[in-house]
């Protein structure tokens, strides 16, 4: 290891991005999933806590899989099943695009700021989501620019493979195509389900928590916190980590902190 290195441990921050970067599922998934059953003429509606407790199972089309068996079990009796979900997801996609140039969902505090400040540092930065790849396109086009998307190093997301989280597939890829250690990388997530996938790459995790996922058990993580923060606005620590005590915002020296210990 150069000295630098030592001094400087991280070399890649690894962004979930529903609930991470922007607040998507309330008023992003949740209204497109439901204008793509009132398209297909289904009479289904998944109100705000309904959805919260859709929210265990990642991945849009597993999550309409998993909502027939609890509550529409007649369609299990499709032959075209699989076909039949993947038209309706793609429509959920569809109305999820329209809803991202609408533009009503803002970043989360502070993530513009760190990612800006990673680029201008060198440390890398990656997606790892269960969403489907058009979505991050659609939103990051939304929040950050039309080119954005180039911003980030490593995409990975949706089917790229065929487990989604809690499985720490999507990390393993994504590492790779880093070319790095787990041991170099933060991972920034919002739930639990993101949490057990990023500790089963063994990857040091920081925890910003939303409406959905406040409550979710985040055991493991380096620290859990209300938001990435702002110098204008600062995060509320809810772990009682002590590095960040007398911190207001993430930035990238308080991520290497995090991390050396
Ligand atoms: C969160 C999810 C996603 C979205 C829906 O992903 O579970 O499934 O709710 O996306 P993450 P799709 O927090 O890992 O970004 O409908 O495109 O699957
Ligand atoms: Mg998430």
């Amino acid at each position: 290891m150069h000295s630098t290195d030592k001094h400087n441990p991280l070399k890649a921050v690894l962004f979930d991005v529903d609930g991470t970067l922007a607040d998507t599922e309330q008023d992003g998934h949740r209204p497109a999933f439901n204008a793509a059953f009132q398209e297909f003429g289904l009479s289904w509606h998944w109100d705000i806590p309904l959805y919260g407790r859709l929210l265990q199972i990642t991945g849009g089309k597993e999550r309409i899989r998993f909502y027939i068996e609890q509550h529409a079990p007649k369609a299990l009796n499709r032959t075209d099943l699989d076909e039949w979900i993947a038209s309706l997801h793609k429509t959920k996609t569809r109305h999820f695009k329209k809803l991202m140039e609408q533009g009503d969902i803002p970043l989360r505090p502070g993530v513009k700021r760190l990612i800006h400040e990673l680029r201008s540092k060198n440390i890398k930065i990656a997606i790892a989501t269960t969403t489907t790849p058009e979505n991050v396109t659609y939103l990051l086009q939304s929040v950050l620019g039309k080119d954005s998307i180039d911003l980030f190093d490593v995409i990975g997301a949706g089917d790229i493979v065929p487990m989604k989280k809690p499985a720490p597939d999507i990390y393993f890829w994504v590492l790779e195509k880093l070319k790095l250690a787990p041991s170099q990388c933060i991972a920034i997530e919002d739930s639990e389900n993101g949490l057990l996938a990023a500790l089963a790459a063994d990857l040091p995790t920081l925890i910003t928590v939303n409406n959905y996922t406040r409550q979710q058990n985040f055991n493991g993580a380096l620290a859990v916190l209300s938001d990435l923060g702002e110098p204008e606005q600062n995060f509320t620590q809810i772990s009682d980590n002590p590095q960040l005590v007398d911190k207001h915002w993430i930035d990238a020296e308080t991520l290497q902190q995090l991390i050396k210990t």
